[in-house]
């Protein structure tokens, strides 16, 4: 059975072991080895032969002969695909510049090998414009560096550890379902729990405490948290003394938010936040896990921030169980400046939350071509009314590299076939477990498709960028990467023996034992100066909701459980349901099942209601990543109506910052 992995974005890295019969994969199961799969992969990737084989897989690349989007192909050969896109960038180069060609990626694999590697090598020798990836998690890495310099976090192992465990913004029955028995295990053995969530998720259902916030008022309750901490003894001095700066400017900054104004912003009873902060003053070992929920608004960076400070101002780190989780992807500090083997040009940046913005508005240069990869923009970026008037425009160039007929592929003027992981090599870092995966083919190529590592170098050769000393080829890119990463070799040893890698701090290390802040001095910084000149009114600063008499309500966009992001959205052809509580249903005559419409200051989408008491008064849910074929009306899904404004930290996107109204139809 041969042993690999799962890329997809999701903090869960499962290595996995796949048993293949006639005729394609049979089962994918999780590997025991892996301490955080444990033997247990999610139902899509159990399933992922139906993706593998799907109707709507990519077979050969094709050329759009009507229209854009009218979906008139001719299949060609990789031949004259890539002789076409070479010819043609090239042209677009020599007429406009370097920086009228824009690359569009972002996670679709969370491979090393398939994005910012042999395409940044193209597009750097092209001197395309960058593009800033700030289409997630941009708001929490800021904050993590500006405080910890990305020190990594606690295991999501060691929550059993804990005897409290805050749970903020993050919805792991969907997003990271490994998390869950160790939260079950956890509770088992008397620790309490805390859920911090708009939605009432079965996590909240689990929790002895669950605070449903409005959507973007995380800033005030944590910095309540905090004062509440200095005020009543929670705070360390002893270890503020030794590891941290700024605990007099973060103590100055969080002082106005007492429970009372506090709870009045947030929605909440204040009584829940003085337990909240009774509860974290008193307890040990606890741990916050910050999650991507809180991240997409206007405060996602502060709150990030002040979250993440508050393990720091308790003292909380240095035993087993205690401290912080978000991303823990660079526990593996990957280098992969030698696999791209060409360094980043100081071209033009363009933030990829902006792109409708940037496709549609007067740019010197103007952009002509865009090549689309790891990403379906049409599903997953903001402002989609004006991505789909940027995509429509018949005089840019669009390449997209994608797997399946995805509602961005309809747009393309030459598709390329990708493969799936389970037909390419790749190396794979988790970003909630702490393993680095080798990910091998198991199965034959389906179609002509082809991976990314192999598309990327055949377009620099037709296009005359290659050098001799290039890496090329999955294995000599790996080689590059690990000979240019500390403690590489190690690392090489053990994916060569056992397909996964730990960090050099290990699978479970214990904050500022087994680590240190990775910032300039060592010291974990709570009110970093580079991030209190970044934020707009400066670190810490609570900006008020965003709604409006027109749009009053507050629409979050949570991970489904059924999808990745928009990955395996094919699969999915239920019509899409938006939550809403009954008060605000009755309000405006909708009932259970009814057609509604959703309309913001961006646009409009259409589609079902479900009445329920999952969200609070105020708050409608529709999941991200949906595509065209489960929503009635002009095909518009959640991201019609999300803004193209950015946070406050990091150019993060604002998905939740989403205000609207609502209409039966
Ligand atoms: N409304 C709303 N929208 C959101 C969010 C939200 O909260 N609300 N969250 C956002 C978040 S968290 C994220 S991370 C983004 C994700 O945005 P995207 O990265 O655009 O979404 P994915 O669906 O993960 O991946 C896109 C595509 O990559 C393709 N792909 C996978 N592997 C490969 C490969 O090896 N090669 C090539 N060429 N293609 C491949 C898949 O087939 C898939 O169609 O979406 C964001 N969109
Ligand atoms: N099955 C599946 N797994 C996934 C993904 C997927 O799409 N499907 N996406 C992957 C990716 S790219 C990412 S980034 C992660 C994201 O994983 P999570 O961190 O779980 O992120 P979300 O699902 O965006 O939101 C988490 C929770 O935050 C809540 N929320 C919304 N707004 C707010 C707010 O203002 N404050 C607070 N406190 N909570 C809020 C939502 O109701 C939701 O329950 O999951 C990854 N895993
Ligand atoms: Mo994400």
């Amino acid at each position: 059975m041969p042993s690999t992995a799962c890329p997809l974005d999701c903090p869960d890295a499962c290595t996995l072991h796949a048993e293949v019969g006639d005729g394609g994969v049979v089962s994918l199961t999780g590997d025991r080895r892996n301490p955080l799969t444990d033997g247990l992969v999610c139902g899509k990737v159990r399933a992922f032969d139906r993706h593998l084989r799907c109707e709507e897989r990519l077979m050969k690349p094709a050329i759009q002969v009507g229209p854009k989007g009218s979906g008139r192909w001719r299949t060609v050969g990789w031949d004259e695909a890539l002789d076409t896109i070479a010819t043609k960038l090239a042209e677009i180069r020599d007429t406009f510049g370097g920086e009228s060609i824009l690359p569009l990626s972002y996670g679709g694999s969370n491979g090393v090998l398939t994005h910012e590697c042999v395409d940044s090598r193209l597009f750097h020798r092209l001197g395309a414009s960058r593009l800033d990836r700030a289409l997630c998690a941009a708001p929490t890495s800021a904050a993590a560096t500006g405080l910890y310099g990305r020190m990594p976090g606690v295991a999501l192992e060691d929550y059993v550890h804990a005897r409290l465990i805050v749970m903020w913004g993050v919805n792991p029955h969907a997003s990271g379902i490994h998390h869950v028995p160790v939260l079950k295990a956890a509770k088992k053995a008397g620790a309490k729990l805390i859920v911090v969530d708009p939605r009432r998720t079965p996590l909240a259902k689990m929790a002895d405490l669950h605070l449903p916030l409005r959507p973007g008022t995380d800033l005030p309750l944590a910095l309540a948290v905090i004062a509440w901490q200095f005020e009543h003894g929670g705070a360390d001095e002893a270890f503020l003394a030794r590891w941290c700066t700024g605990a007099d400017a973060l103590r100055e900054r969080a002082a106005r938010w007492t429970p009372e104004v506090a709870a009045q912003t947030c929605g909440l009873d204040p009584a829940d936040v003085r337990k909240l902060g009774t509860l974290w003053a008193e307890t040990s070992p606890a741990v916050v896990r910050c999650g991507w929920g809180l991240e997409r608004n206007r405060n996602g960076g502060s709150a990030a921030a002040a979250v993440l400070a508050l393990p720091a101002v308790s003292g909380k780190l240095g035993v087993r169980g205690g401290g912080y989780t978000t991303s823990n992807s660079k526990a593996h500090p990957l280098d992969t400046s030698r696999a791209v083997a060409e360094p980043e040009p100081d071209t033009r940046l363009i933030n990829m939350n902006e792109v409708g913005r940037v496709l549609t508005d007067a740019n010197d240069p103007p952009i002509k071509a865009l090549f689309t990869y790891c990403c379906n923009p049409a599903a997953t970026l903001p402002n989609r009314p004006r991505l789909m008037q940027g995509l429509a425009r018949e005089d840019l160039f669009h390449v997209v590299h994608e797997q399946v007929m995805t509602d961005t592929a309809q747009w393309a003027d030459v598709l390329l076939p990708a493969t799936t992981f389970l037909e390419h090599h790749d190396l794979a870092p988790g970003y909630g477990a702490m393993v680095l995966n080798r990910i091998v083919p198991v199965v034959d190529r389906v179609g002509e498709s082809r991976p990314n590592y192999e598309v990327f170098a055949q377009l620099c050769e037709r296009l005359g960028l290659t050098r001799d000393d290039d890496p090329v080829g999955p294995d000599a890119l790996i080689d590059a990467i690990l000979a240019a990463t500390p403690d590489g070799e190690r690392i090489g040893q053990e994916l060569g023996e056992h397909g996964m890698a730990r960090p050099s701090v290990g699978h479970q290390p214990i904050g500022l034992v087994d680590t240190t802040p990775r910032t300039p001095d060592g010291k974990i910084h709570l009110v970093p100066q580079a991030l209190d000149a970044e934020a707009p009114h400066g670190l810490y600063t609570y900006q008020p909701d965003p709604g409006t008499e027109r749009f009053p309500l507050a629409l979050i966009s949570p991970a489904s459980a059924k999808t990745t992001n928009s990955t395996f959205g094919q699969l999915d052809r239920r019509p899409a349901h938006v939550a809403i509580h009954p008060e605000d249903a009755s309000a405006r005559g909708i009932e259970d099942g009814a057609a509604v419409r959703i309309d913001s200051a961006y646009g409009s989408v259409t589609c079902r209601a479900r009445v329920s008491n999952e969200v609070r008064v105020g708050v409608l849910s529709l999941a991200k990543g949906i595509w065209s074929h489960r929503v009635a009306g002009d095909g518009s899904t959640t991201n019609a109506v999300a803004p193209d404004t950015l946070a406050d930290l990091g150019g993060g996107a604002t998905f939740n910052d989403a205000r609207v109204q609502i209409v039966a139809l």
